[in-house]
């Protein structure tokens, strides 16, 4: 079976594993070589500390290097990267209420779309609250996915505050007995703090007037940033009580490493990432798959 990760990590082998076995198996590892292999690794986006263990540990070898030799350091380097982050403890509580935050354009209301998706899939209920109520056309970008899913959106006027729409939705899904609500949220507003304020107070106000829902907050992080990305991260994460991560579009970038600085660097786990624009497109993030099919040219 065809793997889906391999489809949205196609870029990303293309540019980065492929001329680095192209240099290794070409003969010796001289010095200039080593510093081409370093620039390969630097521009997919593996991040300094990776890229440098990486680098130190062909140059030990001393000289020429199998293909395989090479494939095992970095296979060793890439796991290790990633097995030192946590795992995701789901929140405990009824519902659980996952609120989605990123900057705009990242595939917020997407994402949200292939979760309600994939939940409903794993026999969950699912509500979305249409908290983005800056754009008028983003509730209605919302109930478009809501509909193709066949599940209930809570929404009220544009410019209304999403802190009382997420409360609305909380409260009908609790009403209703739904399992689990997914809050989209604006990435964008007059200003980056207004916006700070703007989803901390969703949280505050779940957090003071529900204390038995099991309250999430997951970040989406589009891969086409590249290392960029982790900054913007950095800046959610200090203000708001991430617990994971969605890295979306990685079939349209070639700088799918990233994933791996951004988990180090914000100590949190990816879980799922996004490989197309369809409803279906969207994978689970096993670690060790992700190593795989990076490196299987
Ligand atoms: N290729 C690709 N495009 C995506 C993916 N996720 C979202 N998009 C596209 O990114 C654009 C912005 O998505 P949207 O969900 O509106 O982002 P939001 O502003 O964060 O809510 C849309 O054109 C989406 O179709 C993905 O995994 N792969
Ligand atoms: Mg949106």
């Amino acid at each position: 079976m065809v793997n889906e990760i391999f489809r949205g990590l196609k870029k990303t082998r293309e540019k980065f594993i492929n001329p680095l076995l192209d240099l290794f198996s070409s003969g010796k590892l001289d010095e200039s070589g080593i510093e081409k292999a370093e620039q390969l690794l630097f521009s997919a986006d593996l991040g300094f500390e990776t890229t440098e263990r990486i680098i130190n540990r062909l140059r030990d070898g001393k000289g020429w290097k199998k293909d395989d030799d090479v494939l095992n350091i970095l296979r060793g380097e890439l796991l290790d990267a990633m097995e030192k982050v946590p795992a995701l403890k789901p929140a405990e509580g009824n519902p659980r209420v996952i609120v989605v935050a990123g900057v705009n354009g990242v595939g917020k209301t997407s994402t949200i779309g292939k979760l309600a998706m994939r939940f409903q899939t794993e026999g969950k209920s699912v509500l979305l609250a249409a908290c983005d109520t800056f754009r008028a056309a983003a509730i209605e970008q919302l109930e478009l996915w809501a509909q193709k899913c066949g599940v209930p959106v809570v929404r009220q006027q544009m410019g209304s505050d999403p802190a009382a729409v997420a409360f609305d939705a909380v409260s009908s899904a609790k009403s209703k007995g739904i399992d689990i609500v997914i809050i989209d949220t604006a990435g964008r507003l007059h200003t980056k703090k207004n916006l700070m304020k703007e989803l901390e107070k969703i949280f505050r106000v779940l957090s003071t007037r529900f204390d038995d829902i099991g309250l999430e907050g997951w970040l989406i992080i589009d891969a086409n940033f590249g290392n960029n990305s982790i900054r913007q991260a950095e800046v959610f994460v200090e203000s708001l009580p991430i617990t994971g991560m969605i890295v979306s579009k990685l079939d349209s970038t070639s700088k799918g490493g990233v994933i791996i600085p951004i988990q180090n660097k914000l100590n949190l786990p990816v879980l799922y990432v996004g490989v197309g624009e369809g409803i279906d497109d969207l994978e689970d993030f096993d670690h060790r798959l992700f190593v795989s099919t990076l490196l299987s040219g």
